[in-house]
């Protein structure tokens, strides 16, 4: 079915479907590593980009297709890369853009490893970087240098909630040639579309709520253009973090409901959100939705909604903090995000464990920063959770 010109949800359910010899209602597993050609010529006009035929799942699958097609719809772009996790898609993204003596500018504050990579990997190649807040558009003009290739954005940011202006820093960036590179895990599709607002690559760890049922692990990058595309696409091939047709039938089929999902979390967060602010043990909340986020004002312009993540802080720093984590029953205490259910983490010592100390302090990832990531439960129970074990500190 052609979803071009329909609206989000029906995009959400038939965009990237395709009907299968049998008719079936969803896109078939193909669960096959290689493809077999009709004859030796149809073996060489598929190499030679002269035949569409599909060849070996590492360069292409009808599944892993289905669900990229999807993706680069709901994103507005030319096409989608499927990754085997989110990691891979943030590296890959780093090998077709970086190289000797390039310069890339990256918001201080992104999840962990995607920070690290650049600091322990990337750097034994050449590669320059600097950390900074990107939130603050003085920063990311002041950063950019003759060589600077790659500006790199989280928005909100794990676990710290900063929020970029997409459209402003796109067009600092574009001003010197710099590529613009969006990290769109934390608010999905459904509520920002960075390509749409200027930036020129989006990436997601679909591990979040993209899949949202804490199944999967995966990533997928969408390019605005056709030359972006096949750089992406041609880097993904080479590099090997291709995405299994397994990992995208489950992943397709978990982003069909992506916007219910999405719309039950952020009710839910924004209570939540509410309760934390005005409970006398905590110290310091961040969460898009409130007034009392720097960057609310922001948040209402670029995104449809504010997301499921919440950080905040107890009188009691980390020893309070780790009273709630030991104490929640219905949240779990588990990393990762963006799931149906509840979770609970410390970055400090877990998801931003990996970073030193100062870089962390200068990102604003304090040692008493605790992360909520508000699943579709009943919020009374969620709330009712969160007291009793705020109750024990
Ligand atoms: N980008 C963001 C914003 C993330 O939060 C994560 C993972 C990744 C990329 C990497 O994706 P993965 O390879 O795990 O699919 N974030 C995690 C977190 O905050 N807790 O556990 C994983």
């Amino acid at each position: 079915m052609n979803t071009k010109n329909k609206g989000f949800n029906t995009k959400l359910v038939h965009a990237g479907s395709y009907d299968d010899v049998f008719g079936s209602a969803t896109t078939p597993i193909y669960q096959t590593s290689t493809f077999m050609f009709k004859n030796a010529q149809h073996g060489a006009d598929c190499f030679a980009g002269k035949s569409d035929g599909y060849i070996y799942t590492r360069i292409g699958n009808p599944t892993i297709n289905a669900f990229e097609d999807a993706v680069a719809e709901l994103e507005h772009g030319f096409g989608g890369v499927a990754t085997s996790s989110g990691m891979a898609a943030v590296s890959t993204v780093y090998m077709a853009l970086l190289g000797k003596d390039k310069h890339i500018v990256c918001s201080s504050s992104v999840y962990g490893p995607s920070r690290g990579v650049l600091e322990r990997d990337f750097s034994r190649y050449g590669v320059e970087m600097t950390f900074i807040d990107t939130s603050d558009l003085q920063q990311i003009k002041d950063a950019i240098k003759d060589n600077t290739s790659v500006l790199y954005i989280e928005t909100p940011t794990n676990p710290t909630m900063q929020i970029t202006d997409i459209e402003e820093a796109s067009k600092i960036a574009h001003q010197h040639g710099v590529t613009v590179v969006v990290d769109n895990t934390f608010s999905s599709p459904y509520l920002q579309n960075p390509l749409v607002l200027g930036a020129d690559v989006v990436l997601h760890s679909i591990t979040k709520y993209i899949n949202g049922h804490a199944d999967i692990v995966g990533g997928v990058i969408v390019a605005k253009e056709e030359a972006m595309y096949k750089k992406i696409r041609g880097q993904m091939i080479y590099l090997g973090g291709n995405m299994d047709p397994h990992q995208a039938y489950m992943t397709h089929r978990g982003l069909k409901t992506l916007s219910l999902r999405m719309e039950k979390a952020e009710e839910n967060a924004m209570k939540v959100a509410e309760y934390l602010e005005k409970h006398p043990k905590v110290e310091w909340i961040l969460y898009p939705g409130l007034k009392s986020h720097p960057q609310h004002e922001l948040a209402k312009k670029q995104m449809k909604g504010f997301s499921s993540m919440i950080s905040f802080g107890l009188k009691g720093g980390l020893d309070a903090g780790r009273i709630v984590m030991d104490n929640v029953h219905l949240a779990g205490l588990a990393v990762s995000l963006g799931g149906v259910e509840s979770l609970i983490q410390h970055p400090a010592s877990m998801t931003h464990a990996g970073m030193s100390k100062e870089a962390r302090e200068e990102a604003g990832i304090t040692d008493g920063l605790v992360r909520y990531s508000v699943g579709i439960e009943n919020v009374e129970d969620i709330i009712e959770d969160l007291e009793q074990a705020m109750a024990k500190i």
